[in-house]
């Protein structure tokens, strides 16, 4: 007897999917394959969902793991090799994948794991002005832990470069009671100033808006929650570059799904592949962007 349930969902423009396995309860949009919430049995969510979400057609939702590909951030910040890939004259912010509508393949039981698995058929050359052939799939396995793959295999006879991210957004009790362990030393590009590199010196902790793309990461990271007693793990494979980011009270006000407050409830910490650490896919090849998100008690 199946110990998962799937139900269909609609939220604003969007197509949803909840999914409740033994050990926790997801929710995952069509669009962009975005996990929206989790939240394990009998604990608080790990990742948010912005209360003041906004479901529409074509606007990543301000929660979860939006998916960032074939670029992440400013297009116009990526190297030339990610950007002689796109040929528009208008790229939007953290590249095409996160506004287009996935397609379900299938949610199954493997073991002690519920496995979901989806595809982005337009990756294979019709995504707008981006005429390459790449079979792009996200699996996502439910366990004791949440594991999300992005795989990427070249289906052309040409090179594809790519920057992407796993921009996931964490819930936390208070961003200015809380830190990061793992960068610690780890040099770091502060993208606002003059996306200058740094050296992280200490531990991480939040007391302003905080947008860096550290290099040389390492595979875990963690959030340290003294007041939720917990620590949010993750454990990242197919990745140098980790991006974290907090838009503190200005850049909150001004974000139209965020609540002015809602920042304090939040912290960004993406598995990512930008900067010196982009992926280069040879005809065949393929790559794949894994962070396994878990918890601990402290
Ligand atoms: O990953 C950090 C970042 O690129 C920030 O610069 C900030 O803009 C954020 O992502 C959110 O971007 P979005 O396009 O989702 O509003």
């Amino acid at each position: 007897m199946a110990t998962f349930k799937v139900d269909t969902e609609q939220h604003g423009e969007l197509n949803c999917w909840r999914i409740t396995s033994r050990h926790a309860e997801l929710l995952i949009a069509q669009q962009g394959a975005q996990i929206l919430s989790y939240q394990p049995i009998g604990d608080e969510p790990l990742l948010w969902l912005s209360d003041q979400a906004i479901f529409r057609q074509g606007k990543s939702v301000r929660a979860g793991v939006p998916v960032c590909w074939p670029w992440f951030s400013n297009f116009q910040r990526n190297p030339d090799s990610v950007k002689a890939m796109y040929h528009g004259s208008e790229a939007p912010a953290h590249g095409l994948a996160r506004g287009r509508d996935w397609q379900l393949l299938g949610v199954e039981e493997v073991g002690e794991n519920l496995r979901i698995e989806f595809d982005l058929p337009e990756a294979q050359g019709q995504l707008p002005d981006w005429p390459h052939k790449v079979e792009l799939r996200l699996l996502i396995e439910l366990g004791e832990q949440l594991h999300v793959s992005l795989c990427s295999r070249n289906l052309g006879d040409a090179s594809v470069t790519l920057s992407q991210a796993l921009h996931s957004y964490f819930a936390v009790s208070d961003v200015r009671q809380v830190h990061v362990e793992g960068v610690e030393g780890l040099p770091y590009i502060e993208t606002l100033e003059g996306w200058e590199q740094r050296t992280q010196q200490g531990k991480l902790g939040f007391a302003s808006e905080t947008d860096r793309i550290y290099l040389n990461a390492p595979e875990r990271l963690a959030i340290v929650d003294p007041q939720w007693k917990r620590r949010i793990t993750l454990h990242a494979t197919g990745s140098r570059s980790a991006v974290i980011w907090n838009p503190w009270t200005d850049r909150a006000r001004e974000l139209p799904d965020m609540a002015d407050d809602g920042w304090q409830r939040m912290l960004c910490v993406e598995t990512a592949n930008v900067w010196d650490d982009v992926v280069e896919l040879k005809p065949g090849a393929s790559h794949v962007l894994r962070v396994v998100i878990g918890r601990e008690a402290l």
